[in-house]
């Protein structure tokens, strides 16, 4: 059954990778699962029908006949436990994907996203700029630790998994702040994730939602609600 998951039907990234469905269609594209995609806009995500699928009236969401999901996280994982390709055979190995999925949005994220959101919000506080250089801290205090542990390898845990699939994305959210070039082997991480094929079909589909440009091959409809 082709999976439908929802979008935004105008990012403000303008597509360029940042909106937590590009975790979701990455995910597909990896394993080679089609998928539909609803468009859906900031007011109809917080009206009842979208909530009814996603109570925080978020995007992405995740429909698959009687099933339906949210939270970008446990829909990687449910397409990884459903497909080859995005958790290793071992179930050891598997086991330690599952962590850096973990790791990946529950430690890394929170910093990132809270810098973020400052720079989004908080900019005209009087405050901000005593702020910034702390939450510029705790960031870099994460992104040590990180590239200590990946060293020279390629990824997280010998072969490419669902955890750093999730680990790229969330490293990606750094984009413009310039502290992810502080770390060598961290962008280059982000650039071997980047590279990979599938991504840049995800890329390119979310892309074109902004564009109005469409790839051939996808079934994007039209926001419904
Ligand atoms: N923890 C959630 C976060 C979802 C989330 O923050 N979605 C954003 C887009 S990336 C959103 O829908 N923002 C609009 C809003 O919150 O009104 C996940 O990983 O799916």
């Amino acid at each position: 059954m082709t999976p439908t998951i929802t979008a935004f039907e105008r990012s403000p990234d303008r597509g360029k990778g940042l909106a937590r469905d590009m975790r979701v269609r990455w995910a597909l594209e990896e394993v080679g699962q089609p998928y539909g995609v609803r468009l859906v806009s900031f007011a109809a995500m917080k009206e009842p029908a979208h909530r009814a699928l996603h109570p925080f009236g978020q995007i992405p969401t995740y429909e698959e006949g009687d099933l339906v999901l949210f939270e970008s996280g446990a829909i990687v994982f449910h397409i990884a436990e459903r497909h080859a390709g995005l958790f290793p055979d071992d179930a050891n190995a598997r086991a330690r994907a599952v962590t850096w999925m973990f790791a990946a949005l529950n430690t890394v994220e929170p910093p990132i996203v809270e810098r973020a959101s400052a720079t989004l919000v908080e900019r005209d506080h009087a405050w901000y700029e005593e702020r910034l250089p702390i939450l510029d801290g705790r960031v870099r205090h994460r992104l040590d630790e990180l590239s200590s542990r990946l060293g020279d390898a390629d990824w997280l845990d010998d072969a490419f998994s669902a955890g750093d699939l999730l680990m790229v994305t969330v490293l990606r959210r750094l984009n413009g702040s310039g502290i992810l070039e502080e770390y060598p082997t961290l962008s280059a991480y982000v650039a071997r994730g980047e590279a990979r094929p599938a991504y840049q079909r995800a890329f390119d589909a979310q892309l074109a939602v902004f564009t109005g440009n469409p790839p051939a091959g996808r079934s994007s409809h039209p926001a419904s609600r």
